[in-house]
This record gives structure tokens, C-alpha cells and sequence, in this order.
């Protein structure tokens, strides 16, 4: 194995890349920054509902998603992290023969290096974990994005509500997390506050999901009783305290053995004797979960659920693609377009794909070729994203979500590589269910009307319709869910400077259309209307299914499917 052969695999294994899924509000963001916080990424974590806060949740970038404080878009950011046990990198011998050692604090931050006698200041090693964070947006209506960012997942974080238990988004999030067969890690959060028996949520999570619930750790105390944690594997009990409402480190108290607590020793006899075991393979599998009690917001349990979790989730692994499996260790660079955003940094008003890279290793300026066309593609301009901001990168691995500045050539499902000869799976789009009819208040904007649509419809954010022949305006808008019309009409508003005017559609159904058959004949209903998706692909709005059923049981010469992807459906 060469050098960089070497340098590949090293850097593979340290990646964890992983999302956090739920039903809305169970605490994703608030997560997501308290984990931030412990990589050092962020010095303070905002209060994420915090109306008067100067400072905002930094996975939260929208303007619409600091007002109404919650996510409509998943974000991703990244830090690097090693744990307490002193297994850090061991630190280059100095000049005086001595071998230093690094200062690992409590909470799990690397401190700064002392300086040496001699007066240099060492180096520091590699640390041990890369992790990148997929923060999703748990409402329903946003979750075309979500199932996109999870396929850029090697894992996910599931996090209950303790109060709420198993709740319907969840459920359904947890289902395209089995096909897609990525272990899912469960975080009960909200401990802090009055919540159900962790026992019956952990049967709750049985049944309801039918995967095996294996706590790992067990809460001490609950609502503003809350102080600690039992960490089952490692036979410890954790004390927290301190942390200024979770907006700081809390401090940590380790004590040997279960807690002194008759009916919490009760309780975690009782999982010893009836509880499935826990099985890291099983893990990986996605037939057990592993379950972790803690509360985002005050900061208790999130340290040593990281680090446990940290240990378990796996690092990437091969991707299917129908030539075969593609290895991350493979030297050939490769990886997928699994988003689009436009305008996310209000002092570039550029568009980014969102890369997530499968194999090799990515270069900066290096030459790849998107499969889809062949063409090829300089990756000049590429930064690792961090909610809103980017920095610059030079090189990333597998697991790693590179931005690249896109000038309208990538879509989503794009793959690139460097011989132009992989391609992954493409990506589903979902069938707008919800329809309105567009105008311009002022008529001189339509220019920038149609180039706002456009753009966002190449991100995936709107589907654009118009009648046949017309050209390229746009006058019907689809989308999966309705809240997609107010982020639409905000960005229309803020980014383009077109205040739309909508009208509602009686649709509810569009079918793209396949065959040979006469244009006329499907005009017959007030409940159905033919029209052209932005490629000029005919595509029926009807009412209802009865009414797609109808035109099917009438029309044998046509065949209809869900997506403009008759593969997919
Ligand atoms: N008491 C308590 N509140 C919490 C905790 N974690 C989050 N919250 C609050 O729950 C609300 C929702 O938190 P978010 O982090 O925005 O939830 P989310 O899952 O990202 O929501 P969406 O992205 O909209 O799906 C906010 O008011 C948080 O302050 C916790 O551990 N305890
Ligand atoms: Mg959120």
C-alpha cells in the first residue's frame, strides 16, 4: 500500500457522517448545536426559539427558519473531535527526548498545546473522529429534502420527544432509514423536562418500529430531577451539572457501578435479565437500535451519547451502483449531487450542489466528468459547508459533503467522478400534491419571476408547469407540501425582489404522461388539465384519482407514472 493509499483508508475510517431525523421540534437543531459546541465549531450555542437573541441556531440559516424556528431546509456541518480517555493521538517526541502529553479535558474538547520547554510549540495530531452532521427539517412538507439528505448518510440519530414518544414523521422517516438498511442510533431528549417511563418508551419504539430497543444508557432522575446518566457499558454513573442552561460545557461527575437508587437498580436489573443484548453487528444491521436518554437543551447526556455513538456508527461504506459496488478506499474519486441550494449566503448570491463524496480522495481544481452528460467538470470552487458559511477546502474524503459552486450544470442525482464511468442511483423526485396558479404583482418583474422559478425548481424547491406551447412561463406552481408556498414566496420576496401572487388550484394529483395519444381527447374534464413540466413532458393535474382512473380506464393508448422518472415508479 502507498503513502496516500494509506492516507485514504486512515481518513475513511475516521469519518462519521451521519443524520438526525424526527418528527418536528423533538430538538434536531438543538442537537445538532450542542454537538457543534463540544467539536469546538461553535463558542456558544444560541437559543434556537430565542426571539430576542441576537444569535441564532447556526444550523438554522434561512431567514424564514429564524423566524418561525423551525427548519425548512437540512443543513450540514462538520468538526473534527477526539475523546476523553486519553485515546489521542500521541503527540511528536520533543526535542529534550521527553514525550508530551496532550491535555484532553472533561468535556471532551482537546485543550491547546502547553509550550514546550524549548519554547516551539507543538504540533497537533490528527484527531481522532471527522464527524459531518445532516441536520434535517422534521416537517412533513420539507421532507423531500430530508429523504435526499438521507441518502448521504452512512447513519442516523433518531431523536424521540420523552414526552411524545414514537410520532408520526418519525415513523416514517425510520421506514426509509430500513430500506435504505442505515443503522439508526435513538436519543430520548427532553429529559429535562416531566416525560413518560423510559421503559415503556423503549417498548414503545418495540412495537411501534419493530427493531429492538437497546438502551445503553439509562437516566437518572427525570424533569428537573434530572442529573445524570447510567452508562451501561462502560458500568458508570454520570453526574451532570453546571452549563448555564446548556449554553456552556456542563460539568461531569464519574462514579463507578450503578447509582444508589433502589428502583433504578430495579430497572436496570430488570434490563440485564429480559432485554435483547446488545450486538454491535445487530447494530449495523438495522435490526437494533441503540437508546440514549439526555436533554439537548440543558447539555446533560449529550457528551456521552457522542462518544458512545462516535464508537458504534460505522464509518463509510461501499455504495451499490448497477456496475457493482463502488469501495470508499477505491482511487478513483467519485460522488453524488443530493442538493441544490441557491442564494444560502446572502453575500454570495451563488447556487451550491451539495456533493457528498463515495470514493477516493476529492482535489480541488482536479479535473471529473458528470456521468449524466459526459461532460467535464473543474472542481475549482469547493468549500466544506457549515450551516451558512463555507470554508475552502482543498481536498475532502468519503463521507465528506463538499459544496461546489454550480452555474446551473448539476442536478440533483448528479454523479461525478473521475473517469465518468460511475453512476449511483438516481434520486426520487416526489409528486407535487399541492397546487396554485402564479402572477407577478407588478407586471415589469416577470423577468426576474421567471428566473427566480427557474432557479429554485432546479433546486428541487417548487415543480413548474405551464400550458402546452406556451414556452418557458410558468403559470402553475406543484409542491409536496403547502409551507413550500410561504418559503417560496418569502425567497421569491427576499432573493429575486418579486412579490407572487397565488391562487389556489383544485389539483391534487399530477401524472406524467407516456404513449401516443391525441392532446385533445384528455381536455374533456374541468377536473383535469393537461399540461408541460419544465422539459415539455406532458403531465396531467386532476382532482382526484378517481379522475386519473377514469382517464387510464378510458385511454388504454396512455400510461401515466408518479415522477417525470418513469423508472422510479
Ligand atoms: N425542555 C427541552 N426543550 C428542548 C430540548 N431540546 C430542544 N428543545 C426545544 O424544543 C423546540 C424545538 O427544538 P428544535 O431543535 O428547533 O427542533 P427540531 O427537531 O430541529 O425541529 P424542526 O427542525 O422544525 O423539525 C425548541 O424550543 C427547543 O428549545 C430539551 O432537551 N429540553
Ligand atoms: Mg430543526
Amino acid at each position: 500500500m502507498d503513502a496516500g493509499a494509506r492516507r485514504l483508508a486512515s481518513e475513511v475510517e475516521r469519518r462519521r457522517t451521519f443524520a438526525i431525523i424526527s418528527h418536528p421540534d423533538a430538538g434536531k437543531t438543538t442537537l445538532t448545536e450542542k454537538l457543534l459546541l463540544f467539536g469546538g465549531a461553535v463558542r456558544e450555542a444560541g437559543a434556537v426559539r430565542a426571539q430576542r437573541a441576537a444569535r441564532y441556531a447556526t444550523s438554522d440559516w434561512l431567514e424564514l427558519e429564524k423566524q418561525r424556528g423551525i427548519s425548512v431546509s437540512s443543513s450540514v456541518m462538520h468538526f473534527d473531535w477526539s475523546p476523553s480517555d486519553g485515546r489521542v493521538g500521541t503527540l511528536p517526541t520533543l526535542r529534550d527526548g521527553r514525550v508530551g502529553t496532550l491535555p484532553t479535558l472533561r468535556d471532551g474538547r482537546v485543550g491547546t498545546l502547553p509550550t514546550l520547554r524549548d519554547g516551539r510549540v507543538g504540533t497537533l495530531p490528527t484527531l481522532r473522529y471527522r464527524v459531518n452532521i445532516l441536520d434535517t427539517p422534521g416537517h412533513r412538507d420539507f421532507s423531500e429534502d430530508t429523504y435526499r439528505t438521507l441518502l448521504a448518510a452512512d447513519s442516523a440519530v433518531m431523536l424521540i420527544d420523552a414526552a411524545k414518544g414514537v410520532e408520526a414523521q418519525t415513523r416514517k422517516l425510520f421506514e426509509v432509514c430500513r430500506l435504505r438498511h442505515i443503522p439508526i442510533f435513538t436519543f430520548v431528549n427532553k429529559m429535562d423536562r416531566h416525560g413518560r417511563d423510559p421503559l415503556e418508551l423503549m417498548t414503545e419504539i418495540e412495537e411501534v418500529l419493530k427493531i429492538d430497543a437497546i438502551p445503553l444508557s439509562w437516566p437518572i432522575g427525570a424533569g428537573s430531577e434530572f442529573r445524570g446518566i447510567y452508562d451501561r457499558l462502560g458500568n458508570r454513573s454520570l453526574y451532570f451539572s453546571g452549563g448555564k442552561h446548556g449554553t456552556t460545557f456542563v460539568e461531569q461527575r464519574e462514579v463507578d457501578g450503578m447509582p444508589d437508587s433502589a428502583p433504578l437498580r430495579d430497572a436496570l436489573e430488570l434490563l440485564e435479565g429480559a432485554g435483547a443484548k446488545f450486538a454491535p453487528l445487530e447494530v449495523r444491521a438495522g435490526r437494533q437500535t441503540p437508546m440514549f436518554f439526555g436533554s439537548a437543551l440543558t447539555n446533560y447526556g449529550v457528551l456521552p451519547f457522542l462518544e458512545r455513538f462516535l464508537e458504534l456508527a460505522p464509518c463509510p461504506s461501499a455504495r451499490e451502483t448497477a456496475a457493482g459496488p463502488i469501495d470508499p478506499v477505491r482511487d478513483e474519486f467519485s460522488g453524488f449531487v443530493f442538493k441544490i441550494q441557491a442564494n444560502m449566503d446572502p453575500d454570495h448570491r451563488d447556487r451550491v450542489a451539495f456533493l457528498r463524496v463515495c470514493s477516493g480522495r476529492f482535489e480541488r481544481g482536479a479535473d471529473a466528468l458528470l456521468a449524466r452528460t459526459q461532460k467535464p467538470v473543474r472542481l475549482a470552487h469547493s468549500s466544506l459547508l457549515m450551516g451558512q458559511g463555507r470554508e475552502e477546502v482543498d481536498e475532502a474524503f468519503p463521507g465528506d459533503v463538499v459544496g461546489l459552486f454550480d452555474p446551473g450544470v448539476f442536478r440533483i442525482g448528479d454523479t461525478l467522478s473521475t473517469s465518468g464511468r460511475i453512476a449511483f442511483g438516481g434520486i426520487p423526485t416526489f409528486s407535487p400534491e399541492h397546487f396554485r396558479r402564479v402572477e407577478v404583482a407588478k407586471v415589469e418583474r416577470r423577468k426576474a419571476l421567471a428566473k427566480g422559478l427557474d432557479q429554485l425548481a432546479q433546486e428541487g424547491a417548487v415543480q413548474i408547469f405551464g400550458d402546452p406551447g406556451s414556452g418557458t412561463a410558468a403559470q402553475i406552481l406543484g409542491v409536496v407540501g403547502p409551507l413550500q408556498f410561504d418559503v417560496l414566496v418569502h425567497r421569491m420576496k427576499s432573493e429575486y425582489g418579486v412579490e407572487l401572487r397565488l391562487t389556489p388550484l383544485p389539483y391534487k394529483i399530477a401524472r406524467w404522461v407516456h404513449g401516443t395519444y391525441d392532446p385533445d381527447v384528455l381536455r374533456y374534464s374541468d377536473a383535469m388539465r393537461l399540461v408541460e413540466d419544465r422539459d415539455q413532458r406532458a403531465v396531467l393535474l386532476a382532482e382526484s384519482s378517481w379522475h386519473v382512473e377514469r382517464a387510464l380506464a378510458r385511454h388504454p393508448e396512455i400510461q401515466l407514472s408518479e415522477t417525470s422518472d418513469p423508472q422510479l415508479r
